[in-house]
């Protein structure tokens, strides 16, 4: 896999995980466009990179459907059959600053799962494909009790002694609303073998464990799969929760993004010699069904007492289900440490979290706290 690795990825990723590999980009070069390039784009892995040749593929449709069938790359690629789907997405990692809460209080999860993410478990491409929806069509529709849509992946990955496919489910009502794709192209060009190559489901505004790579088989089911991924693992947990009282029935499984946000420049702990004004950028991003999206950003450089509104965004808001990069030049007279800080509201009104261990849990999952970063400032 690391051949792989080093042909389709920058070299500068920044290793989180060698093994499964597990990578992201640098901080300041993410946001520098609004979409991601594929070479740039995080990667998070749970096992090794399956080499698949695309004529051999196919995948099966089954379970709760009329008709079921087995579609290869080119009954998907038939405009006759199925038209084109195409669709800037932003997917992000329920891990996505995950560091943050380890700093705070480690846990005591799984650390092969437990990956240590900054800031860049984060991207934004062009994906085309078919909405699922039309998939499930041609296999004649769905039968009585259909309620839940499970994704299996070819990849194989190790826990605790015992191999298990690495198999998630979401459920139907996402793909009726067409915002579930399976798509075979990211930014104009096949799917990188890193990225699931030949085809991959991408679920819109979900954590991005829904968003199953390699994609093999698509089974329809009654209620959500009892696969290990998804009935221990991506579970929101209270704070009370450790792996001394866990159970796994407590916590409930993470599905829609809520709305978050992260200063990539300056970095943290940097010293800044300006005359007057201090230049952040960043991103913003908002998940859910149905698109929600980043409608303010506001930064401080006091900890969060005084707010400046960003003016200007880089990625325009018609993309429903993409990420916004912001930038802002702000005012600053003081000298010595400043806590800069970034909050979001996105178009429902929903924000950020204050602190961190506001929103502590045990798995370490969606940390969407206000992000706060400390730089000294040199006037
Ligand atoms: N699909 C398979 N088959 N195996 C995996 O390990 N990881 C998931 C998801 N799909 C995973 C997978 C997780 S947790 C995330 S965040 C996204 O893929 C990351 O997608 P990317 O690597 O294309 O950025
Ligand atoms: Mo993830």
């Amino acid at each position: 896999s690391w051949d792989i690795v080093k042909k389709e990825k920058s070299v500068d990723m920044i290793h989180v995980l060698d093994f499964p590999y597990n990578g992201e980009p640098p901080r300041d070069r993410l946001i520098k466009t609004p979409l991601t390039s594929n070479e740039d784009h995080f990667v998070r892995n749970h096992g090794g990179i399956p080499v698949i040749e695309s004529d051999k593929w196919f995948l099966d449709v089954g379970g709760l459907v009329n008709k079921p069938q087995r579609l290869r790359l080119s009954d998907l690629q038939n405009e006759s059959i199925f038209p084109r789907q195409s669709a800037v997405i932003t997917l992000q990692c329920s891990g996505t600053r995950r560091i943050e809460q380890i700093r705070e209080y480690p846990g005591e999860g799984d650390e092969l799962i437990n990956a240590p993410w900054g800031e860049g478990a984060i991207g934004t491409a062009r994906y085309t494909g078919v909405s699922l929806k039309k998939v499930l069509k041609y296999c004649g529709g769905l039968k009585e009790g259909a309620h839940d849509l499970e994704f299996v992946g070819v990849d194989t990955y190790f826990k605790k002694g015992e191999v298990y496919n690495y198999v998630v489910s979401v459920p139907y009502r996402k793909a009726r609303v067409h915002e579930v794709m399976l798509a075979w192209e990211m930014n104009g060009k096949p799917l990188p073998k890193i990225h699931g190559y030949p085809v991959r489901a991408v679920v819109f505004g979900y954590i991005g464990a829904r968003s199953v790579k390699w994609l093999s088989r698509i089974n329809v089911i009654s209620e959500p799969t009892r696969a290990p991924v998804q009935k221990k693992e991506y579970l929101y947990f209270t704070p009370q929760i450790g792996k001394h009282n866990v159970t796994y029935s407590s916590g409930f499984s993470i599905q829609d993004m809520p709305v978050s946000s992260a200063i990539m420049f300056p970095l943290d702990k940097s010293v800044i010699i300006h005359s007057g004004s201090i230049t952040m950028r960043g991103w913003a991003f908002s998940g859910g069904t149905g698109g929600n999206w980043p409608e303010r950003v506001e930064v401080s450089t006091d900890g969060g007492s005084i707010w400046y509104e960003t003016p200007y965004e880089l990625l325009s808001k018609k993309y429903l289900h993409a990420w916004r990069t912001w930038a802002i030049d702000v005012p600053v007279d003081a000298e010595g440490w400043l806590e800069l800080v970034v909050r979001c509201w996105d178009n429902a009104l929903n924000t950020q979290p204050t602190f961190v261990r506001s929103t502590w849990n045990w798995d370490l999952h969606v940390t969407s706290s206000c992000h706060r970063i400390k730089v000294y400032s040199v006037n």
